[in-house]
């Protein structure tokens, strides 16, 4: 049977699981392929060089965001230096956004580009059945004689046609990482997508980036059918135990019809008989009284909410996020009428922004009253719309640079020069914020 190895490379050893991965894996076994996987979370470089011995895959499969790109290269290099016949691909986000860059990297055989959940099962039978098919294949990128060959564009897979296939992702996978504890709340941690894309374009997201890399034959939000979303929790519910869920969709709340529908599901088929609770992502703008009274009823009991910058001409103009003060401190307040926790992401570092804007981004979390808050150091992801206008000069961002180093742990440093602030200044800002927003909660 044909062998897949997995390649993990959590660099911020975050607890959740991939979901990438985890349909990834079992898109393959739906098609006959065998897989395993290596998660740095839990394992290093030596227990790495064993399984390459031990379990000798047929491909190493290696998805890489931006920050953990480089600690996969170094992976894939000890595997193939493990077996130089071992076939090596690269996915995920950062080489979908930079496909030849990734390609140049003399070990890599393929590059997929997006979503592969039907491209990956595709090329590794092609490959291995010795044809050609492999090479029409949308969104693959290889190499024939020094050449690079391939289609650049994907296509959005069919979510329903993909749970069709599958029974449901590989959770078991990732059994290691249920134990994570969410802000506070303990037990068997379940994740579940619910829908792919988001209908935004915030300038510092990948969002617009990644739509960008598929054609148009296929939507780019797409939603998954409530019956199979509910089927999958009540799955884990009996497979792991799982005692609460945390949906990764970009934005929950894109479509209140769908967020309406998977509530009244979820209250009479998991909340009422399971008391499992479930925590979720959402724009300000996008939720009401009604979408937050539903969220309410089926037992969700923390949101994650963009506020970004307490500036509006921050997060606004620069940002491109378009959502008001007033919009966030309503739905802070109507959330927590709701018995609904509110934790907030924020940012520092934005070009033209001063230490007194970033002073207003605490304000504002103090003044809607937030539960607990979240605040990165802003970095500008390659080919997103922010990262293009601070290195192509295209709006006047007062002598704010880009330099060629991605940070690891975007906590803690950005490849951003800002003439306003320096780092330490940010992370000082950083440190007086989380005590100033936990402060108020003691
Ligand atoms: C949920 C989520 C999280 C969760 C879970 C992370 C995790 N362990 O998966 C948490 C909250 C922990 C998190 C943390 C972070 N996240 Co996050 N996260 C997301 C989010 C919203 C959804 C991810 C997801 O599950 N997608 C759905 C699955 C199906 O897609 P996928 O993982 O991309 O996999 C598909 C393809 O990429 C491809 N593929 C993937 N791997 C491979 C491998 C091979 C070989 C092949 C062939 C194909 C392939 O096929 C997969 C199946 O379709 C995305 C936004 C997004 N749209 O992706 C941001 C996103 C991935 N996160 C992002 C960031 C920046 C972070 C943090 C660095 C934030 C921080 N400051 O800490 C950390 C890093 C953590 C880490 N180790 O990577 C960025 C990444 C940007 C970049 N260029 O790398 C994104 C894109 C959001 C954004 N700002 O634009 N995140
Ligand atoms: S709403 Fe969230 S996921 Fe959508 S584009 Fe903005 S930051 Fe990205």
């Amino acid at each position: 049977m044909t062998k897949v190895l997995f390649i993990y490379p959590n660099v911020l050893k975050a607890l959740q699981e991939q979901m990438g991965i985890a349909y990834l894996s079992a898109m393959l076994k739906a098609n006959g392929i065998e897989t395993k996987l290596f998660d740095y979370t839990f394992e290093g470089e030596s227990d790495l060089e064993e399984i390459m011995y031990e379990y000798d895959p047929d491909f190493v499969a290696v998805s890489a965001r931006s920050g953990d790109f480089h600690t996969g290269l170094v992976l894939a290099k000890i595997c193939w230096h493990a077996k130089h016949n071992v076939k090596i691909l690269f996915g995920g986000v950062h080489p979908t956004l930079e496909p030849y860059k990734t390609m140049s990297i003399g070990f890599i055989d393929a590059v997929f580009i997006g979503e592969s959940d039907f491209t990956l099962p595709e090329y590794i039978l092609s490959k291995t059945n010795g044809d050609k098919l492999f090479r029409q294949i949308k969104g693959v990128v290889f190499r024939e004689n020094g050449i690079y060959k391939g289609n650049v564009k994907s296509t959005t897979p069919d979510l329903n046609k993909i749970d069709e296939l599958i029974k449901y992702p590989d959770h078991g996978m990732f059994k290691r990482h249920f134990g994570k504890e969410f802000y506070g709340n303990a037990g068997v941690l379940g994740t579940i997508m619910t829908s792919r894309g988001c209908p935004y374009n915030c300038s510092f997201c990948c969002n617009h980036a990644l739509k960008n890399c598929y054609d148009k034959s296929n939507a780019w939000t797409r939603f998954r059918k409530i019956e199979n979303v509910i089927n999958e929790i009540e799955y884990c519910i009996k497979e792991y135990g799982t005692t609460h869920i945390y949906i990764v969709d970009d934005t929950f709340t894109m479509n209140k019809r769908h967020v309406i529908s998977f509530c009244d599901e979820y209250k009479k088929r998991i909340y009422q008989p399971h008391g499992v609770h479930f925590y979720c992502m959402i724009r300000a703008d996008t939720v009401d009284e009604e979408v937050i009274g539903h969220l309410a009823g089926a037992g969700c009991k923390i949101v994650l909410l963009g506020i970004e910058s307490g500036v509006e001409r921050i997060r606004n103009d620069i940002y491109n996020k378009k959502v008001n003060n007033s919009d966030i401190i309503n739905i802070v307040r109507l959330a927590h009428e709701n018995g609904i926790k509110v934790i907030s992401f924020n940012m520092i570092g934005s070009p033209t922004e001063t230490l007194e804007d970033a002073e207003k981004t605490l304000e504002l979390n103090l003044d809607a009253n937030v539960d607990d808050a979240k605040m990165t150091i802003l970095t500008a992801f390659p080919h997103t719309k922010l990262y293009d206008d601070i290195a192509n000069k295209r709006a006047d961002f007062g002598g704010c640079g880009i330099n060629n180093k991605m940070p690891i742990n975007y906590y803690a440093g950005t490849n951003i020069i800002n003439p306003n602030m320096t780092l330490e200044q940010m992370l000082d800002f950083q440190e007086y914020f989380y005590a100033a927003v936990r402060g108020k909660n003691d």
